[in-house]
């Protein structure tokens, strides 16, 4: 059992899991990839740094259409479908919290590659932010470069998933930082990845009863204290 607001667990760790297929196949045991997702059903906004048509540096190819990553299609043409191609840039995408003012639970992050052999390969930092800082962004985990070099196996898919409990509780925001490389070099191989599609798997968090009861405390405190002010007062 984690610690409710702390990710990862306290005790957790993060479990990376890679699998590669066939050139068009959809590699994974699912063998599809998820149009459930929150990415899907929960987001509020998707947003990359870097300017989109300025090539090598930030995105290899255009165009940088995040909602390619978003669309529930695993997709066919890879000069269509293949969606972006991050280098040295940062892809954020915030969750509503309109929707879920108390966040969302992450189960499991899933993410797709298809190219070639020379535009498979994954490399990548996750980062989240909850709701109670959510423009603060704390690391996940930097994922293990996963880059198969099979021609006949151009498919990828990195899922992270936690030893214990979920991912991370209370989220607001997810980032994924790419391109811990030297300047002007190339992505993980040959100028970028060409990923397909971005699952993250979870629900609207429910704060525990324990979570739950101090809150309530708290508030009793605050409604306390007014009380007490506002009888002075008189
Ligand atoms: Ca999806
Ligand atoms: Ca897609
Ligand atoms: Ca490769």
């Amino acid at each position: 059992m984690g610690v409710w607001g702390l990710s990862p667990f306290v005790g957790a760790a993060v479990i990376q899991t890679n699998y590669n297929s066939a050139n068009t196949a959809v590699p994974g045991p699912e063998s599809t990839v998820s149009s459930t997702d929150l990415l899907q059903t929960h987001l509020a906004s998707a947003s990359h740094s870097g300017d989109s048509g300025s090539g090598y540096r930030y995105f290899y190819e255009n165009p940088a259409d995040l909602s390619l990553l978003t669309d529930g299609q695993f997709g066919g043409s890879y000069d269509t479908e293949a969606s972006v191609f991050p280098n040295q840039v940062t892809l954020t995408f915030a969750l509503d919290l309109d929707a879920s003012p108390q966040g969302y639970t992450i189960s499991s992050i899933s993410t797709y590659a298809n190219w070639d052999e020379g535009r498979d390969g994954q490399a990548y930092t996750v980062e989240y932010s909850l709701v109670s800082a959510p423009m603060t962004f704390l690391t996940l985990t930097t994922i293990t470069t996963f880059n198969p070099d099979v021609s006949t196996e151009s498919s990828t898919l990195v899922r992270l998933t936690s030893s214990s409990g979920p991912l991370a509780e209370g989220v607001a925001s997810l980032r994924f930082v790419f391109g811990n490389y030297a300047a002007n070099q190339s992505a993980v191989e040959n100028g970028g990845t060409a990923y397909r599609e971005f699952d993250v798997v979870g629900a609207v968090t429910v704060p525990e009863p324990s979570s739950a009861l101090l809150f309530g405390s708290g508030l009793y405190l605050l409604t306390s204290r007014r009380s007490v002010k506002a009888r002075n007062a008189l």
